[in-house]
């Protein structure tokens, strides 16, 4: 019996961008898998239940009640606009600021990546982190081998674009991409302390 597959999402999600609300709490004050403190409650200390099957319902019972709660902790997270959402991608923010590499690995260790418009309703759903914040926030694109042409980070080109006029600029220096005000792409050093936002 395997457990819900947007489980794993949510909480990635839920545990990246709670560190935002933790005002005066000191950074790193969050475990980084804490599964286990979602599941415990005062009344209820059981820990994440095993995914081992059992006999009888329990199995069942166990998963439409995590369904039950992970789509209120949904309801929760977009009510306060803490996630955005378009066709099914998450898309989540902890209002910090890194480089490029720093983006990806951050992304990474929360079990998502980093934020990597395929669409217009996509590059929407970062932008309004990057209005809300105003600040450029890095894409999961870069230049490819060939100066001055982009990829996705697995090598896949590019369906989508939405460079600002006469962008990509450099022709080989900026080997990242970074996201304006306006929605719209540059290509950029990677070295700049943009907003982290990463999709689920
Ligand atoms: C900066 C830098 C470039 C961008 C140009 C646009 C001067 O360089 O942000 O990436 O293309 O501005 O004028
Ligand atoms: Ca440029």
């Amino acid at each position: 019996m395997m457990l819900p597959p947007q489980l794993h999402k949510i909480l990635a999600v839920a545990f990246f961008v709670l560190p935002f609300c933790a005002q005066g709490k000191p950074a790193g004050f969050f475990p980084r898998f804490p599964l286990k403190l979602f599941f415990g409650d005062a009344s209820n200390e059981q820990q994440i239940p095993d995914v081992t099957p059992l006999p009888g319902n329990e199995n069942e019972d166990d998963i439409r009640e995590l369904e039950y709660r992970i789509s209120r902790l949904e309801g929760v997270l977009r009510l306060n606009k803490m996630i955005t959402e378009s066709g099914g991608k998450i898309f989540a923010t902890s209002g910090k600021s890194a480089d490029f590499e720093a983006t990806v690995e951050t992304c990474k260790e929360v079990g998502g990546s980093i934020a990597t418009p395929r669409n217009p309703g996509e590059n929407d759903a970062i932008l309004y982190f990057v209005r809300y914040f105003n600040t450029y926030a890095y894409l999961g694109i870069k230049q490819s081998l060939i100066p001055g042409r982009f990829q996705l980070l697995n090598g896949a080109q590019l369906s989508y674009t939405n460079w600002y006029s006469n962008e990509p600029s450099s022709n080989g220096e900026e080997e990242c991409v970074e996201m304006y005000t306006d929605g719209t792409w540059n290509d950029k050093k990677c070295n700049k302390n943009h907003l982290i936002v990463c999709q689920f």
